[in-house]
């Protein structure tokens, strides 16, 4: 009998063939119990599942749809763009399309060089903070996301924080030796650090703001005073916007926050949802990059005219007047939604929001850091997840991502969100 293809069999299937039936941990709902729905297609807010259930998606691939699925603006272009090649291995004009979008958008992208994810943005911008300095020391953040390269899976948040391994097997001790953790907004460890080894930090890389423990705005002059210290120490900042840039303003956060940092690390909305990285900065850091320079990085795929041309047709939407000013307001309609629901079933939370991004934390009453963030009851966040499902919307599968809204989220889906939000709260109870 030909397998059935609702989800239920599709994990089944998936389960003998892909580790754990995902191409990414945090797909498999291990913190929420369950075996995940599949997705056939998505639209606007929404997104179809197997089982022929529809959802308000607040996933949105965990970034780049921020205009919405299948925006017909970007998949026009890509058709077109498909039907004059895939891939060239090449330099091509949309490339150069990009970069200026990108230079011209980014105060501190004096260069930029594109590759395939965010996680390569990460290995490529540490390369070239160690080349340029000379030192084997990195120092992050606890609870921060940088992707899965070994120096930075160390105290990660995200997938690694959700399945609780934020310190993955297989790095060797050697190399999570030069990794130094710091409380996220917080200065002191930071400055131990530097204190005890003023020549041995390469780099600090930090989120702007995290939104890999859930989100958590940084307190008020954070990132300028962390920028003082790195100028200090002879140490290169690298600001990880991967999905801070251009979700916020046209633009990255950081400029937003005062700060012009030595290295950027893009991806997601610049790819709008196809495979895409991107490390920038000053040109004398850049220039360090092969075949410039003695730094070695290379990508079969990178700047691909099929991603470039999402990512550029994504960043001409961003550019319109007013986006920037809707999605700050559908996430604060949805944020007043759901302190209402909070309160109207008296039950423990907080909501930490920026823009259109945004987390409920259960059973605390202040998420600022990790280790306040792993203090969140997340087997109630467990239960609100399935109720929500169940109310048809679909939430990140984890206490410590983000929801994530896009300019295709209308009012009235705002607006049913809160509904079933209420809902589900007055099912949890006080
Ligand atoms: P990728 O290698 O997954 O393209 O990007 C890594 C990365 C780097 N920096 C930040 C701030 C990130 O959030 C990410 C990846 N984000 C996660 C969601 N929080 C991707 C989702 C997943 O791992 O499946």
């Amino acid at each position: 009998m030909l397998p059935v293809n609702n989800s239920a069999d599709l994990f089944i299937r998936a389960n003998a063939l892909i580790p754990g039936a995902v191409n990414s941990p945090v797909r498999a709902w291990k913190a929420v119990g369950g075996s995940p729905v599949f997705i056939e297609r998505a639209h606007g807010a929404r997104v179809y599942d197997a089982d022929g259930n529809s959802f308000i998606d607040y996933v949105g691939s965990y970034g780049p749809a921020i205009l919405g699925h299948a925006d017909s603006q970007i998949a026009g272009a890509v058709g077109h763009q498909l039907e004059r090649g895939f891939s060239y291995g090449a330099p091509n004009r949309l490339e150069v399309e990009l970069a200026e979008r990108i230079t011209t958008a980014v105060q501190a992208a004096e260069k930029v060089r594109l590759v395939n994810s965010g996680t390569e943005a990460a290995m490529t911008a540490l390369r070239i903070a160690r080349a340029a300095t000379g030192r084997p020391g990195i120092i992050k953040f606890d609870g921060c996301y940088h992707g899965h390269t070994d120096s930075l899976l160390v105290r990660a948040g995200s997938g690694a924080m959700t399945l609780g391994v934020p310190d993955s097997a297989g790095v060797p001790e050697a190399v999570a030796a030069q990794t130094r953790i710091a409380g996220y907004g917080s200065l002191e460890a930071v400055q131990r650090y530097f204190s005890a080894e003023p020549a041995g930090i390469a780099a600090v890389i930090v989120e702007p703001i995290a939104a890999n423990m859930g989100v958590v705005p940084p307190p008020p002059d954070f990132l300028r005073s962390l920028h003082e210290l790195t100028r200090h120490y002879g140490a290169v900042l690298i600001c990880d916007e991967v999905i801070s840039g251009f979700r916020f303003r046209y633009g990255t956060v950081s400029e937003m926050l005062g700060v012009k940092p030595d290295l950027v690390m893009l991806g997601k909305i610049i790819g709008g949802g196809l495979p895409i990285g991107g490390v920038a900065g000053k040109a004398e850091l850049m220039d360090l990059l092969a075949p410039e320079g003695p730094v070695y990085q290379a990508g079969t795929l990178s700047g691909n005219p099929v991603s470039v041309t999402a990512g550029i047709e994504t960043l001409r939407a961003l550019e319109q007047a007013g986006t920037y000013a809707r999605l700050e307001r559908s996430g604060a309609r949805l944020e007043s939604g759901l302190r209402r629901a909070l309160e109207r079933a008296g039950r423990q939370g907080t909501i930490n929001r920026a823009g259109s991004l945004l987390t409920l934390f259960f059973g605390v009453d202040r998420v600022a850091n990790a280790d306040e963030a792993r203090r969140a009851d997340t087997l109630t966040f467990a239960r609100f997840f399935r109720l929500m499902l169940e109310r048809g919307i679909y939430l990140p599968p984890s206490q410590f991502e983000a929801m994530f809204i896009s300019l295709a989220h209308t009012d009235e889906e705002i607006d049913a969100t809160i509904a079933a939000a209420d809902d589900a709260i007055q099912v949890i109870g006080s």
